[in-house]
């Protein structure tokens, strides 16, 4: 009997692990500026990190760049066929990557046209349809939507859902969906949002009083050091060598202020936002991650963090000041597409304190307690050597008092317990980065709360 339970229970493990996984879902606005191939593309070699529950092809290019109405649903399915010749070889790397044909068969074709004219009695889409069917799934776990363009079919899902369900079905529907939007692409945030109050909506855009450019999102390419994101580095880490797929990435677009016009992926925080790499925390907007980081407002979504802090002297820097860790992550990933296990880096896994789970580790102690941390359980998948960085992310929990001195010597640290107003929590985040090639960074936050 322990042996049929033994051999069930590994049987189960691999399903329970992946069931772990975020649920995301992506409208793309693909065909107009290149850099939504772009974002695929790195999406592509990130596929073992979720579950992805759709791609559908939503109205082509920003409104008024491209002369017809459109969707390009075929330029989806190019990258995946380029995927599909480097997914044996990134399977060596994790088992958990997307097979080829799952991908394919959730492309779906959304509105070519836009706007919120296009809400309503029979506009229903292959794409609209295929929302609801994916948030109605008997699943748990939230289906995180990602809108690299417009937001048309979505709001077409969620109007269909709210004229032909009761309050309560509607009310369940909005509670399973969150929702990450790209600088409102389709002009229609404001009834969107007036329409379905309740929902989770992060909206990454800069302030109408700003430059457009000043939107966090942006710091995927603009600020911090630009030079990670030329054609020279693109070149080196992706486009050449690195087989099929890294071929596919589009090598020009508009980065302006940048000077390089290589890697822009404006739309890559969305789903940077959702990626569970023990530095976020999906829940808390406010906490943020490689997809920026964002606060409440009396409106009742998220939107950019504009609060000035010197290591984030403005709103795009909550993204930029990852990119160095980002972009070597991205790099080692495309190695995977080509080389061997022992031939390629991997992130190290950290533990703090016997934590080694992506969510954030919490602590309470009382003020002028000496709290204790140890990684020293930290480990690396190649064996590499790896060093420690402690830093504390304050704003992250809205902590403005003094920061304490932290004692830190390697894997371990101790500091004094600050006191801490109500709500608030201090955040301190480490950094295990291996000395692998390119060198990798694993996370892991602590929040410091009050008993
Ligand atoms: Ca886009
Ligand atoms: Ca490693």
């Amino acid at each position: 009997m322990k042996q049929l339970f033994t051999l069930l229970f590994s049987a189960l493990l691999p399903l329970l692990l992946t069931a772990q996984k975020p649920r995301i879902l992506i409208t793309t606005d693909i065909g107009g500026d290149p850099d939504d191939q772009q974002s695929l593309v790195r999406l592509m070699v990130y596929t073992n990190e979720f579950d992805i529950e759709g791609l559908i092809s939503s109205a082509a290019g920003t409104p008024g760049e491209l002369k017809k109405e459109i969707i390009r649903p075929k330029l989806i399915e190019e990258i995946i066929h380029g995927y599909e010749q480097v997914y044996p070889n990134l399977i060596r790397h994790d088992k958990n990557f997307i097979s080829p044909a799952r991908l394919l068969s959730v492309v779906k074709k959304g509105s070519p046209h836009r706007g919120w004219d296009q809400v309503g009695e029979g506009k229903d889409t292959e794409g609209s349809d295929w929302i609801i069917q994916m948030a109605d799934k008997k699943d748990s776990r939230p289906l995180n939507i990602c809108l690299f363009g417009g937001q048309t079919d979505l709001a077409q899902a969620l109007w269909k859902v709210k004229n032909t369900r009761s309050e309560k079905a509607y009310h369940k529907f909005i509670s399973k969906v969150r929702v990450f939007d790209i600088d409102d692409q389709d002009k229609i945030f404001k009834q969107l949002f007036a329409a379905h109050p309740s929902l989770f909506y992060i909206l990454s855009k800069a302030p109408l009083t700003e430059d457009k450019r000043n939107g966090v999102y942006r710091g995927i390419y603009l600020g911090g050091d630009e030079s990670l994101t030329s054609l020279q580095w693109l070149k080196t880490n992706v486009l050449e060598n690195h087989g099929p797929l890294g071929q596919l990435y589009p090598q020009k677009t508009w980065t302006a202020p940048n000077p390089y016009g290589a890697m822009k992926e404006g739309d890559t925080p969305s789903w940077f936002y959702f990626l569970e790499n023990g530095l976020n925390n999906p829940e808390h907007p406010e906490h943020g991650g490689w997809g920026g980081r964002y606060i409440k407002n009396d409106a009742g979504y998220f939107n950019d963090a504009t609060s000035r802090f010197e290591d984030e002297p403005d709103a795009r820097a909550t993204v930029y000041r990852w990119r160095d860790d980002f972009q070597r992550d991205f790099a080692a990933r495309m190695d995977w597409c080509v080389n061997d296990y022992h031939q390629a880096n991997h992130r190290p896994v950290v533990s703090v304190n016997g934590s080694s789970e992506k969510a954030p580790l919490i602590i309470r102690g009382k003020p002028g307690e000496t709290i204790y941390f140890d990684a020293s359980a930290s480990t690396d998948p190649d064996g590499d050597e790896h060093g420690y960085e402690w830093i504390f992310y304050a704003q992250a929990g809205g902590y403005h008092g003094p920061l304490p001195q932290l004692n830190a010597a390697g894997a371990k640290a101790s500091m004094l317990m600050p006191s801490l107003s109500p709500g608030v929590s201090l955040h301190l985040i480490l950094k295990v980065t291996d000395n692998g090639t390119p060198a990798l960074t694993g996370y892991k936050r602590i929040t410091i709360g009050t008993k």
